[in-house]
């Protein structure tokens, strides 16, 4: 590759980087993308530890710009598993011819603007360069996985693994004693299987989460038909949507109806699975007395699934307001723990103190492993960008300018870094939502934008300060209103010592984010400064 040159450069090949290319060979420009894997599909090429699976419905996670795809592609499952999600992307390269341009096993290291030329120039591991007018970093919100240094781990004798670089050849568990720390998403959609397969099973949990049953399921003929036949009408709709998904928010309060009531209607959610259990009712979010309502009716279930209440006490979440923390969605999760071979060990109050050659010390006991699996998450929606570290305008640079948080205009860029997109980037929806909808909003905007720019023969933009400052403002004051800032979660930035505790992603919804960016664009990009021979004339 050495050094090329190209119209747009775009940095990842998940199922942001693909569309934006896309997109962009539709404006006839020239896209390169850099990719660090081995092939296309991101967050899904690198999560395939057991059990991953995604927590929206399979016939709303997918493209919706392609008609055709959307018939052709049959998902098997209500939720679909990593391979499937991962065949699906590999599908959509196939069929779109994007291989072409992804130049795979490329790992960005830098990104720097130059002011005089209005052109990126992104770096990569092996000292190779691309040079573009724009640059897009479709870079995941959840690329950059976290280990906790945890002392005496290099002694360990066995195998370790993190959930977010799974080895493609797969793990075999079988009579193994395996140790898993962690218990996020990950964890609690790969314990119920490793529990299958190891001879023994130790979880290492710090705090307890809220999960719900997913009664995933083969997909059901007519409800795939159902969704086929008006696609496009559904989309349409999911697109309005709070969180970009169809969902049947009952809008009422929980405190409006009486307890039998109540009862009723959280049964109903819960018998039919998944992530809608936080849509019960249209204030689980915003009001704690409400909150506690839900919270306490899954703890009871939590209850009544595991068979050993003093396992119960530890696994019942009390520190934070359900769903604040992203909610887990499982299969047969709590009821692992009935197990005979899986037990719990709590590190709240004793946390890990060492890891030794033979497994984990924790309260001077050693619990002995083979294999330890790292569930730990991930330095969600920052830590690649400000990895990369992009260098912009006046000696600006991302990790100096988001030190104290992120600061975006719509999550889209960020002042001082002219031309540079990031595709659901911190301050819109993004991990509140469909990603895949927020990632098709971000695309086509991104693409309105350039082909804007190129037919009025402009050359730069970029977010004004007093924008940015305003929307920065208006996200944290939006997050405010609601519980979500009242966890330590990785939506915090808290699962990550010293990292700046701001709420990241923009929860005032997809719906009324995207009328935002809409009417941002129509005005002519207002809180934009816009460059170029026509503006300059302009000026003049
Ligand atoms: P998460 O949700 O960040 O979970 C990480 C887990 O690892 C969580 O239970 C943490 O406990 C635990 N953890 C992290 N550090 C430690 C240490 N030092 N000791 C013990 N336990 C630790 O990541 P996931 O990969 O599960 O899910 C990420 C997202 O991917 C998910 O929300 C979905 O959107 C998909 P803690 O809560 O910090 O006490």
């Amino acid at each position: 590759m050495a050094n090329s040159t190209a119209d747009v450069v775009i940095v990842g090949a998940g199922f942001g980087g693909m569309y934006m290319l896309h997109k962009l060979r539709g404006l006839g420009l020239k896209a390169i993308v850099l990719e660090r894997a081995t092939g296309v599909g991101g967050t899904w090429y690198w999560n395939r530890y057991p059990g991953a699976r995604c927590d929206v419905e399979s016939m709303q996670y997918s493209y919706s710009f392609d008609p055709q795809l959307q018939q052709e592609w049959n998902w098997s499952e209500r939720f679909a598993s990593q391979p499937e999600i991962l065949s699906y992307a590999n599908h959509v390269a196939d069929r779109l011819d994007l291989r072409r341009d992804i130049r795979f096993e490329t790992s960005v290291t830098s990104a720097a603007y130059d002011e005089a030329s209005q052109r990126w120039t992104v770096g990569t591991e092996a000292g190779d360069t691309v040079t573009a007018r724009f640059c897009v970093m479709a870079t995941g919100c959840l690329s950059t996985s976290r280990q906790p240094d945890f002392p005496g781990l290099s002694r360990f004798k066995g195998k370790t693994y993190h959930t977010g670089h799974w080895p493609h050849e797969g793990v075999d568990f079988a009579g193994k004693r395996v140790a898993v720390i962690g218990t996020g998403s990950s964890a609690i959609q790969a314990i119920p299987v490793i529990a299958k397969q190891a001879a023994l099973l130790t979880v290492f949990q710090r705090t307890p989460n809220f999960s719900i049953p997913t009664r995933n399921k083969p997909m059901d003929g007519e409800y795939e038909g159902w969704w086929k036949k008006d696609y496009p009408q559904h989309r349409a709709i999911a697109r309005t949507q709070r969180a970009g998904i169809i969902n049947s928010v009952n809008d009422q309060s929980a405190l409006a109806v009486d307890d039998a009531e109540r009862l009723r209607i959280y049964e109903e959610r819960w018998s039919s699975g998944g992530t809608s259990f936080m849509a019960s009712f249209n204030d689980l979010s915003v009001n704690k007395a409400s909150n506690d309502t839900a919270a306490n009716f899954v703890r009871g279930k939590i209850r009544a699934m595991v068979k050993d209440q003093a396992v119960a006490d530890i696994l019942l979440p009390h520190n934070h307001p359900i769903g604040t923390k992203r909610i887990c969605v499982d299969s047969h999760y709590y009821e692992t723990y009935n197990r005979a071979n899986v037990r719990l060990v709590d590190v709240r109050k004793a946390p890990i103190e060492t890891i030794t050659a033979n497994g984990v010390i924790v309260g001077g006991q050693e619990y002995a492993a083979d294999i330890i699996v790292f569930a730990t998450g991930f330095d969600a929606m920052t830590g690649t960008l400000v990895g990369i570290n992009p260098h912009g305008r006046d000696g600006a640079t991302l990790a100096e300018e988001w030190e104290a948080g992120p600061r975006t205009y719509l999550g889209l860029m960020s002042a001082q870094f002219p031309n540079l997109f990031m595709i659901t980037g911190p301050g819109s929806p993004s991990v509140l939502s469909n990603m895949i909808v927020s990632i098709e909003q971000h695309v086509d905007w991104v693409t309105d934008c350039i082909g804007y720019m190129t037919s009025n023969g402009l050359t730069a933009i970029e977010p004004r300060r007093d924008a940015q400052d305003a929307w920065v403002e208006h996200v944290n004051e939006m997050a405010f209103k609601t519980l979500y800032p009242t966890a330590n979660s990785w939506y915090m930035g808290a699962n990550i010592p010293g990292k700046p505790q701001v709420f990241m992603p923009y929860i005032g919804g997809v719906g009324a984010y995207r009328v935002k960016c809409d009417e941002i664009a129509a005005s002519g990009y207002t809180g934009f400064e816009l460059n170029g021979s026509q503006a300059r004339q302009a000026a003049e």
